[in-house]
């Protein structure tokens, strides 16, 4: 562990007043051990904490620093808006603009509507697909997380399983009942559920690409399949793309596969950093939503000035330099190299999976391609690894049920250290 008296001493300060001392569990850093570390300032791919230690990050926030922390353009747009006060209350010509933007990247996307989490775009979706339909039922997939709205909370990923509460007390059985569960890249599985739920299925929400089980992809045609599977049964397909959106490709990962969902859920990097989400598609569904329909959704900050200004500066520099994906592709598939040729040396097999600038190391020597392989990984071995890179100067997410994200701000100098790292790590680990 670094020395960090500063961070120490606010933990445990922040434990007397904070639930576990942070304002969402999986910082806490509880599935690999120690207390966790308070960050001061960030710059590009590095962390600064307040002891005045330095790390190279891989976790951006979880997403949305896909430029780097401090983005030059994002900072100075947000400085300018700030001027203006900070909320109104009222609708601002940078709601329009960045509907507008979003829409350009995200053509599939008629009418869209922001809100200020990843949590909030996804119930609202389910609202939206609930109210339209007149069914009750969702089906999610094991492993995948939407936030933390109740119907999502059964077996969820990300800091739910980090945390061992993939079913959360608190939700009801009422709720439950509604929230039907697919194993992820089992077609099988999935027409069965359908078929035993005939007619009572309002959509089905999934993680195209997955980061909350560790990052997992889809098998070939394994999307296509589903939308299929949505267009036979009048199912409501939704893309929850808060991580993967404007992440894997300009226009997300449905532009990647080449899928269009029925709605789409956002957040994280078109909000660069601010807290912003959002939920959008066909306007068939979408004029359901209040005040044009009556499905109900509202938000105070809903649409933020501020937020918008910082996601437009960021979402614009992503549409004006497309070359950006190919360049964190290539970046992640280096260090994804690198570290199975280190592996290899040492005679170890532990399964990575990475795609464009997401990826995980599992410590297994299973293919992960849905929960149950996930959960085959040693978590003990993860959180010694987790503490030797830290120890190191490296900043991973704190579970082993979590993407790493690349930023184009790591270099071939960043690469290396992380390199010279893992090998260290693995071999003071085993
Ligand atoms: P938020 O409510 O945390 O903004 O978004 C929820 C959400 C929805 N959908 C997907 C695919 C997500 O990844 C998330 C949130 N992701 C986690 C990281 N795995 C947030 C980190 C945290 O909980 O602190």
């Amino acid at each position: 562990m670094p020395n960090t008296p500063i961070s120490q001493e606010l933990f445990a300060k922040a434990q007397t007043i904070i639930p576990g001392g942070v304002n969402s569990p999986v910082r806490a850093f509880k599935a690999v051990g120690g207390n966790p570390i308070f960050m001061k300032s960030a710059k590009g791919a590095y962390l600064h904490d307040e002891d005045g230690n330095q790390y190279i990050e891989l976790i951006n926030s979880w997403g949305p620093m896909i430029l780097g922390h401090a983005n030059p353009v994002v900072e100075e747009a947000v400085m300018n808006a700030i001027k203006n006060s900070f909320s109104f209350g009222a609708p601002t010509r940078k709601e329009v603009e960045m509907a507008e933007l979003i829409i350009e990247m995200m053509p599939f996307i008629d009418k869209i509507r922001m809100v200020n989490s990843g949590t909030e775009a996804t119930m609202s979706a389910i609202r939206v697909a609930r109210g339209f339909t007149g069914k009750d039922k969702i089906i999610k997939f094991e492993g995948c997380y939407h936030g933390h709205a109740d119907s999502f909370l059964i077996s969820a990923g990300s800091g739910a399983v980090t945390m061992g509460t993939p079913d959360s007390p608190g939700v009801t059985a009422g709720v439950a009942k509604d929230t039907l569960t697919a194993p992820y890249n089992n077609l099988q599985a999935l027409e069965n559920l359908i078929v035993a739920n005939e007619n009572k299925i309002a959509a089905m929400i999934i993680e195209p690409v997955v980061g909350n089980m560790g990052c997992v992809i889809p098998h070939e045609n394994y999307l296509q399949a589903i939308r299929k599977l949505c267009d036979k049964n009048g199912i409501i397909l939704i893309f929850d793309e808060v991580m993967t959106g404007f992440r894997l490709a300009k226009g997300g990962a449905s532009e990647l596969f080449g899928v269009k969902p029925d709605l789409v859920t956002l957040g994280k990097i078109i909000g660069g950093g601010m807290p912003v989400g959002a939920y959008g598609g066909k306007k068939e569904l979408m004029n359901w939503v209040s005040p044009v329909g009556k499905i109900y959704q509202a938000g105070t900050l809903s649409g933020n000035p501020i937020a918008m200004t910082a996601g437009l500066a960021l979402l614009g520099l992503l549409k004006n330099n497309p070359q950006i994906y190919s360049e964190l592709a290539q970046k992640t598939e280096k260090m994804k190299i690198g570290m199975q040729n280190i592996m290899q040396k040492l005679g170890l097999n532990y399964t990575i999976n990475q795609i464009g600038s997401m990826m995980t190391l599992f410590f297994t020597s299973s293919k992960v391609t849905n929960f149950e392989t996930a959960k085959t990984s040693d978590l003990g071995l993860f959180a010694k690894y987790f503490q030797a890179m830290l120890a190191q100067g490296i900043y991973l997410p704190p579970s082993q049920f979590e993407s790493w994200f690349v930023s184009t701000s790591i270099t071939d100098h960043e690469i290396e250290r992380i390199l010279a790292a893992h090998e260290n790590a693995l071999q003071s680990i085993l």
